[in-house]
């Protein structure tokens, strides 16, 4: 075999990948289930590098140097599987097969542990940028064994996108499922950070009364500030465009009911299995469904209307301003969410996840590639132990700065009845923490009364139990 590298699966995202590899100066051997696919991707883009086409599994296998690098870009799922049933009889110890699907990362765990036994590496691989990413440098987040990494690391990190200090975003993060958890939770931050955006431009909107090209421009002058992103970017393309068939704002043409494909919701669940509180997340996938369900909206049509008071021009730009404090601190705080997940995930999996290689990576080419990002790593390369996001002096100060202006935009909205789900969620999170006492005090002796759960106390070790159906007195429960 003489191919560095093979990719099968050549839909959009597996042609993109093996063009990008091509691109530099890697050969590439591509094959697909339906050949047409294959001789189309080399008919249109051979002159990229060398592609070397396969006709089938066999001849895709042969074409490989050793150990051989197979790069798994099909839906995920049960085509998944099939691929993997098909290619493990023909491979030998020592080779690598990369799933590069948005698997599961337990699905990816059962397919890391059967293929091992085989003497397989199998590299879930989560990468990221859809489309345009795949083709001019994702960001990539491989989990499997350190070996295989030794084998694939230079070829990753040579494809994925670069952070502005130059750096690939592309490192090992852990065995078997490492990679697909962290692409996970990539997406459930995603989701957060979207709602937030959304929740901002809904009041500028309808609280400030903004029209959507003018909230573009105020989106394009976030973008030049903390708040630089490539979420912030599209979101004032989007506003600034033009329906062409109606001459409106593209915005309102377009049908407000919000998809998911699943990660957003597998964040949620697994984090309510880890115990992590990720109710940013967990509020922009209710957001989302909620926005889906057109029967309940039907009916809920003018339920406590609101008699809104007609926005006030002058104001405007003040209000923006705090709208941008607010969605700051509610990005903090949704990130320091996401970053708790990964810490919990990584510490009940043994996986070992740096934190700091997380943002670092997720610097470029990733979905929610971000300046604020590279803060994060930061946090984490001035104290590897930082027992989360928050207490990061730096953002600590930003959270305390940002305070007023969050409160007054929330209240603001609570009064208007525009619903800013993420926004309170973060606020709650943080007001809540940070509490000398919380009511859970009393949500304990309530499981106390009606099921003899036990409570500790403030003032003294052991376990007790109040005799609430008898003469209240208190007895040691252990
Ligand atoms: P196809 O072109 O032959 O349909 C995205 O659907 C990609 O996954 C396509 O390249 C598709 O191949 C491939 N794919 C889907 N299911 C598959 C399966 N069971 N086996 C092999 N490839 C599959």
């Amino acid at each position: 075999g003489i191919a560095e590298v093979g990719v099968t699966g050549l839909a959009v995202m597996g042609s993109n990948l093996a063009r990008n590899l091509a691109r530099h100066g890697h050969r590439v051997a591509v094959h697909n289930r339906t050949a047409v696919r294959t001789r189309a991707l080399v008919d249109q883009f051979g002159g990229e590098g060398t592609f070397l086409p396969a006709e089938s599994p066999g001849d895709l296998v042969r074409s490989l140097e050793r150990p051989r690098r197979l790069i798994v870009m099909v839906k995920a799922g049960a085509a998944t599987d099939a691929v993997i049933d098909e290619f493990a009889p023909l491979l030998e110890p020592g080779d690598m097969l990369v799933d590069g699907g948005n698997a599961h990362f337990l699905d990816t765990r059962r397919r890391e542990a059967a293929l091992r036994a085989r003497g397989l590496h199998f590299v879930g691989t989560g990468i990221s940028g859809g489309e345009e990413g795949a083709l001019h440098g994702p960001s990539i987040m491989p989990g499997g064994s350190d070996e295989s990494y030794q084998a694939l690391g230079p070829l990753l990190e040579d494809i994925a996108a670069k952070a502005p200090d130059g750096s690939p975003c592309c490192a090992h993060l852990g065995p078997d499922g490492a990679g697909h958890f962290v692409k996970m939770v990539h997406n459930g931050i995603e989701y957060a950070d979207m709602q937030l955006i959304a929740e901002s431009y809904d009041l500028l909107r309808h609280v400030a009364g903004l029209e959507p090209a003018e909230i573009a421009e105020t989106f394009r002058a976030w973008n030049t500030g903390r708040l630089d992103s490539y979420l912030i970017e599209i979101t004032a393309e989007v506003l600034a465009h033009t329906d062409a068939a109606t001459g409106r704002p593209f915005v309102d043409v377009v049908a407000d009911q919000a998809e998911q494909k699943g990660t957003g919701r597998w964040t949620v669940q697994t984090a309510l299995d880890l115990g992590v509180p990720v109710s940013g997340i967990a509020e922009a996938v209710l957001a989302r469904s909620m926005s889906g369900h057109l029967d309940l909206r039907a009916a809920a049509h003018g339920l406590a209307r609101r008699k809104r008071a007609t926005p006030s021009r002058q104001s405007t730009s003040g209000f923006a301003d705090q709208v941008e404090q607010a969605l700051y601190a509610s990005k903090i705080v949704a990130y320091a969410q996401g970053w708790n997940m990964l810490q919990a995930g990584g510490a009940a999996y043994d996986w070992n996840i740096e934190l700091g290689t997380v943002a670092a990576i997720w610097r470029g080419g990733c979905i929610i590639r971000a300046a604020f990002l590279d803060r994060i790593r930061s946090a984490y390369e001035r104290d590897p132990d930082l027992p989360m996001l928050l207490t990061d002096p730096s953002f600590a100060e930003e959270l305390d700065g940002a305070q007023d202006d969050w409160r007054a935009v929330i209240t603001e909205a609570v009064g208007a009845g525009v619903p800013v789900p993420g926004f309170s969620a973060a606020l709650a999170y943080l007001d809540g923490l940070r509490a000398d006492r919380l009511p859970a005090a009393l949500i304990q002796a309530q499981r106390d009364f009606f099921g003899a759960h036990t409570y500790r106390r403030t003032d003294r070790d052991g376990v007790f139990h109040t005799l609430w159906a008898g003469d209240r007195s208190q007895i040691n429960a252990n």
